[in-house]
């Protein structure tokens, strides 16, 4: 089929894009997302700044990406703003550094933030796709993020369709822009297999400038291997969510799983799959990792809603080489969809994200280490915590060796509170803080959750903290933290040096 478009190459596309734009890049972690022509327009900046030329963009996507979008464009120091979520080294550091601009957002509200014009004009929509048809039909490849809403709202559109990905997709996404307000209605999802918009986002066929063959595979990283630690965390989330079922809690159907990315997430999908007594589940997520494929195919997964297909090149290859079976078992949403408040609260989604560190009243920080330093960006996490019939957050009890605890009188910085926290899990064990004030959680916190070499350290700064509602000290609060700036180490504290 011929295309009624410029076929361009990818640093054609790229000599389109002007200093000081900001473009809508395709890509919901590295699943579907733009991948020549970010690279491409990284070695046209290095080329104006050897000449003597500034040459930066606005970078907007649906989450992290891969190594040919924020790696590239962060190593030819491209990137002027960047949102809502990043995992990549060499940007990490600009963001530190300042020499980078970085908004860490909530992943479903994006796309309205866009929409509702607050971060400006998108000038380029730069979409990865599967499939175009001559009058602007677009099937996209491994991944909605908010592609959808560039697509509508850029200037222009420049295309990468991607031979690796077939057009036989065709069928997995479900594509809905919700209305603005006050025109807003309800969201019609009632469960995680229902359908509500369009397999494909069209396009005015005018605003296309140009479309880039190529045939380049997702950048997905492999995970670490299974640690004990990480075996024994998502061990204990599956024996938590069994206990909650026996309880009545839980109803024997079991209620639709949201998981966070990640080594932890991994693993502890792993275990729920194993387990012999948590029934055939349910997702309504945001990510689907590698350990949900097989869940898949043997029935313990029974339908996954998510909003990208975030697998290696070897599991993509198993599912499109079984594109039939899995199109009835996979649906890939818009960020807007995939963690809408609504739907979340709706389902009652159980779900399951990973800390930095949980301080003692049950607050989370998934963001900053040490309250500075930003790690990857709040993802969807808070969209689900918020919002979940359940919410857990879990992590090893301590980072860098035992060096760090993940359990501190307070957290250094805060993306989720104790409002919205309902679990906390470690390798050690399981804080449940539904119903608990906040010296019962942190009773709970340090004699189920922290590591053995801290819990004596924590039990005596609660001996400080006896009075008010909250066990606090002002002076002390962030003293671990300081210690392990003095002296590499939160272990041996002596509460007395901070007060
Ligand atoms: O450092 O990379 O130098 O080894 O953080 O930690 O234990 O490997 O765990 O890969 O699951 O990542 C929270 C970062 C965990 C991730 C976070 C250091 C640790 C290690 C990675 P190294 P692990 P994971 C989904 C929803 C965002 C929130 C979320 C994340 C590195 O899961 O970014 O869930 N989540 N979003 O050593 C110092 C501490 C530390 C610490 C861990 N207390 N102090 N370093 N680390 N705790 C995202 C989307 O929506 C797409």
């Amino acid at each position: 089929m011929s295309l009624p478009f410029p076929i361009l190459t990818a640093q054609e596309a790229a000599e389109l894009i002007q200093h000081n734009q900001t473009i809508g890049f395709s890509g919901f972690t590295p699943a579907g997302a733009a991948k020549a022509i970010p690279a491409a327009l990284a070695e046209r900046a290095k080329r104006e700044h050897a000449a003597g030329r500034e040459f930066k963009v606005g970078v907007l996507t649906g989450a992290s990406t891969g190594r040919s979008l924020d790696g590239a464009l962060a190593q030819a120091e491209a990137i002027s703003f960047r949102t809502p979520y990043q995992s990549d080294a060499t940007l990490r550091k600009q963001i530190n550094t300042g020499q980078v601009k970085f908004v860490d957002m909530h992943l479903s509200l994006l796309p309205q933030i866009v929409r509702y014009g607050f971060l400006g004009p998108v000038h380029w929509a730069v979409v990865e796709a599967a499939d175009i048809t001559p009058g602007g039909g677009i099937v996209l490849s491994t991944s909605v993020g908010a592609a959808n809403t560039y697509l509508r709202l850029a200037d222009k559109i420049l295309i990468e369709l991607n031979a690796k990905h077939p057009a036989s997709l065709l069928g997995m996404h479900d594509i809905f822009e919700p209305a603005d307000p006050p025109a807003r209605q309800e969201i019609p999802v009632y469960s995680p297999s229902d359908r509500i918009g369009s397999p494909i986002c069209v396009v005015d066929p005018k605003k296309i400038a140009g479309v880039v063959m190529t045939d380049l595979e997702d950048e997905t990283g492999a995970f670490d291997e299974s640690t004990p630690v990480t075996d024994q965390i998502g061990q204990n989330v599956s024996d938590f969510l069994v206990a909650e079922m026996r309880a009545g809690r839980i109803p024997p159907q079991f209620l639709p799983l949201q998981s966070g990315v990640g080594n932890i997430a991994n693993a502890v999908l792993g275990a729920l799959g194993r387990s012999k007594e948590v029934p055939a589940f349910e997702m309504y997520t945001e990510v689907l990792q590698d350990s949900v494929v097989p869940l898949l195919e043997s029935g313990r997964c029974t339908f996954a809603s998510t909003c990208a297909l975030t697998l290696s090149p070897d599991m993509m290859r198993n599912v499109t080489s079984n594109i039939g079976f899995f199109k009835s078992r996979i649906l890939m949403r818009p960020q807007e969809i995939s963690n809408h408040p609504e739907i979340v609260r709706r389902l009652g989604i159980v779900s399951m994200n990973t800390a930095i560190e949980v301080d003692l009243g049950g607050n989370v920080n998934s963001t900053h280490v040490m309250g500075k330093t930003m790690m990857n960006g709040i993802g969807g996490s808070g969209d689900f915590t918020r919002n979940a019939y359940l919410s857990i957050f879990s992590c090893p009890s301590t980072a860098k060796g035992g060096k760090i605890s993940a359990i501190v009188p307070l957290a250094s910085h805060m993306d989720h509170s104790e409002h919205s926290v309902q679990i906390v899990i470690t390798e050690q064990g399981v804080a449940d803080l539904r119903g608990r004030d906040p010296h019962d959680r942190a009773q709970l916190i340090i004699n189920n959750c922290t590591h053995p070499d801290y819990r004596e350290q924590l039990r005596d700064y609660l001996k400080l903290t006896k009075e008010g509602h909250e066990p606090l000290s002002l002076s002390l609060s962030l003293a671990m933290h300081r210690q392990f700036l003095r002296h590499g180490d939160m272990r041996g504290i002596n509460w007395e040096e901070y007060r």
